[in-house]
């Protein structure tokens, strides 16, 4: 009799726990920039549904799009404090590791071979060390993305056009160097923070992939889309280190399986994306400029190199020679 009830009360627990999602041993909160129907999301989809196959259920993944969880640099914070568990990012954290400004140098990558070349050797071994030991977090995946190119309301063609246009970029301090030496007014400035503060004209442009523009409706506050491709770049998923480690190894496992799924995945939906944006962006009414992009690298370049401290300028160095 009483083990009757303890059964039809485990039971019962086990039921109403799978219901109401209490069941996971680890819950998984992943926050990220780009909106649902993003490559980044279906991607983190994808590593939701693996985790969550493959753990049994112990392990839950809640995504956050669209800065749900905070700004970028709001949700790496929160995971250093252990209040949220996962993101997407990349430059940015040059503001703790001084490596990961290599992620994104203006003009630096010659083609995506070269940027693979980078990430997959030694180079990114490098990187991924120096943003766990001084961000506390362990990157599980990587994303190639699409070069960042310049939108605004006027078209530019040269540097010359810039004319002190007022820019908002991330907070990557390497990008406000360049912009400032081409001439545009750089402001640094949390993405979510982006389309209004273009609607209100206290910023005339934004520099972003392709993808982004889209996933932020950048169209309706933007004209032109000027082909700088001033950066190439990768973007890692990021899990807290404590959070990965707090979990046995069979999840960790688990987890970081989960992460290569996501990423060959991504790599698959990325090359698909590619050839569809543009038309996307030209259907909703945005112009495509072509740029003098030999006068915009040349103008960088002494920039870029004046601003790398010196364990940045020999990592540069090592991409060049790739
Ligand atoms: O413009 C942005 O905010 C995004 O493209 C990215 O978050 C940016 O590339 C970096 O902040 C990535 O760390």
């Amino acid at each position: 009799m009483i083990k009757r009830l303890v059964t039809s009360a485990v039971l019962g627990a086990a039921i109403l726990g799978s219901q109401a999602g209490l069941a996971a041993d680890f819950t998984l909160k992943f926050g990220h920039l780009a909106n649902e129907e993003n490559i980044w999301h279906q991607a983190a989809e994808k590593f939701k549904e693996e985790v969550e196959a493959n753990s049994d259920g112990r392990i839950e993944v809640q995504l956050y799009p669209n800065e749900q969880l905070g700004a970028e640099m709001d949700v790496i914070n929160s995971i250093q404090l252990g209040t949220a568990d996962m993101t997407i990012t990349g430059e940015s954290l040059q503001n703790w590791a001084p490596k990961a400004a290599m992620m994104a140098v203006p003009y630096a990558f010659r083609d995506s071979a070269h940027l693979g070349q980078a990430v997959e050797g030694e180079i990114g071994e490098q990187i991924e060390a120096q943003i766990t030991e001084r961000a506390n977090l362990v990157p599980l995946a990587w994303f190639e993305r699409g070069p960042r190119h310049l939108t605004s309301n006027r078209p530019i063609e040269h540097p010359e056009d810039l004319d002190g246009i007022r820019l908002r970029v991330p907070n990557v301090p390497l990008f406000v160097d360049t912009w400032e030496a081409l001439g545009a007014r750089p402001t640094p400035m949390a993405f979510s923070e982006v389309f209004t503060s273009l609607q209100q004209n206290t910023i005339e442009a934004q520099e972003n992939p392709l993808s982004l523009i889209e996933s932020a409706s950048f169209d309706e506050v933007q004209d032109y889309v000027n082909l700088t491709g001033h950066v190439r770049s990768w973007i890692y998923v990021v899990i807290g280190k404590d959070q990965l480690e707090g979990m046995p190894e069979d999840l960790q496992q688990v987890v970081r399986d989960a992460a290569q799924e996501m990423q060959a995945h991504e790599a698959e939906l990325f090359a698909e994306d590619e050839q569809r944006l543009r038309q996307d962006l030209e259907e909703r009414g945005m112009e495509f400029v072509e740029v003098d992009i030999d006068a915009f690298a040349e103008k960088a370049r002494p920039a870029v190199l004046d601003a790398l401290n010196e364990e940045q300028r020999e990592l540069f160095e090592a991409i060049q020679d790739l």
